[in-house]
């Protein structure tokens, strides 16, 4: 590529020429009469901003202009994931992999390293990239959970939208009895997607709720029922036994459901998201995860820890609070944008 300086040296000229001087663009050569544009950057790819910078920053340099491979660039790789919040046990084992191809000749040069990287980060996320499950029931019942805050009924909304979008028949249940306030939200998110909401603020019973939902799902040929539910944190033991109940309940009211349950875990608590999953994982045998607020967050790393702790499918990111601010999981163009690559 000709360097931006240099054509604009010779195309824009300090002083504009005469009409009668100026060249027509057809006498200009190809490369120069064309206008030079860098393409322009996804919103995914400015939405993953601030952890790209936390990956990113001081390796671009380091990598730059570097043949040889020491020590000190693993380090800072090493620097690098952590600060990402890759993790301890995923860093040292992406570390230990890539000195293993140095150490057998199989990698020679930082170009070739930092390839190894990138191709070593989408495989361990490529192990948590599942098909979305088919729509075999009618309805077929999602039941979302997780803890306070975490970003459940914001999902809800952004999943309702997206299930519409692929052409299907959506309702909403406002399962969160504990909050008037909760009910009222989702309320917002139906209207705004134009879809039905089963609840109204001033039912205390989610299982009634959840109930009556499968009911008129069912009466009204809807293809996806998402379920809302109370945030609770993992460690009170009371309100997790009621998410279990909440899964009997829907089984009651149509066998096999819920068939999926989905656990949304805010990326910003970092390591913490860990073992919020594996005690719901626990109780209730969590189906999917959604990693929410990525676009906020330089812990961008947290999700290959996720990815290789649990072993339970990524099935959506949440990078913002829009209607489509929420993506089925593309390991491939997660890692390009951490890593200030463009996908191929
Ligand atoms: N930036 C950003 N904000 C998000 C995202 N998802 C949710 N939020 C915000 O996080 C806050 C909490 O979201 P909610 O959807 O109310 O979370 P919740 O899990 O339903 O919370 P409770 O019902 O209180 O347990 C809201 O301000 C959302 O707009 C995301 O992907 N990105
Ligand atoms: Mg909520």
């Amino acid at each position: 590529m000709v360097p931006q300086a240099i054509l604009s040296e010779q195309v824009v000229p300090d002083v504009p020429p005469s009409p009668a001087t100026e060249p027509e663009p057809a006498d200009l050569p190809a490369v120069l009469s064309a206008p030079v544009q860098e393409k322009p950057k996804s919103r995914f790819w400015q939405q993953l901003s601030r952890s790209r910078q936390s990956f990113t920053e001081g390796l671009g340099d380091l990598f730059l202009g570097k043949k040889a491979l020491d020590a000190e660039i693993l380090e800072e790789i090493e620097t690098r994931l952590i600060l990402a919040d890759v993790g301890q046990t995923t860093t040292r084992a992406l570390i230990q992999e890539l000195e293993r191809h140095i150490s057998r000749k199989q990698i020679n040069d930082a170009d070739a390293l930092f390839e190894k990287l990138r191709e070593l980060m989408i495989a361990r996320l490529q192990g948590v990239q599942r098909p979305r499950p088919p729509l075999r029931h009618r309805p077929h019942v999602i039941l979302m959970c997780g803890i306070n805050g975490a970003g459940k009924t914001t999902t809800i909304g952004k999943l309702a939208h997206w299930f519409q979008h692929s052409g299907q028949k959506v309702m909403l249940a406002a399962g969160d009895t504990f909050r008037a306030a909760a009910v009222e939200q989702l309320i917002a998110w139906g209207a705004r997607n134009d879809i039905p909401v089963i609840g109204e603020p001033s039912r205390g019973d989610a299982a009634s709720v959840l109930f009556d939902a499968v009911q008129a799902a069912r009466a009204r040929g809807t293809e996806v029922l998402i379920a809302d539910t109370a945030g609770r944190l993992h460690t009170q033991g009371g309100l997790m036994d009621e998410l279990k109940k909440l899964t009997r309940v829907l089984d009651k009211a149509e066998p096999g459901a819920p068939h999926e349950v989905l656990l949304v875990l805010d990326a910003s608590i970092g390591q913490n998201a860990l073992n919020q999953a594996r005690q719901f994982h626990q109780t209730v045998g969590v189906t999917g995860l959604v990693v929410t607020k990525l676009d906020g967050t330089a812990k961008g790393g947290i999700v290959f820890a996720i990815a290789d702790a649990l072993q339970l499918p990524i099935e959506f990111i949440g990078v913002g609070e829009a209607l489509d601010d929420l993506r089925p999981f593309d390991p491939v163009a997660y890692v390009d944008s951490l890593l200030d690559r463009e996908t191929p």
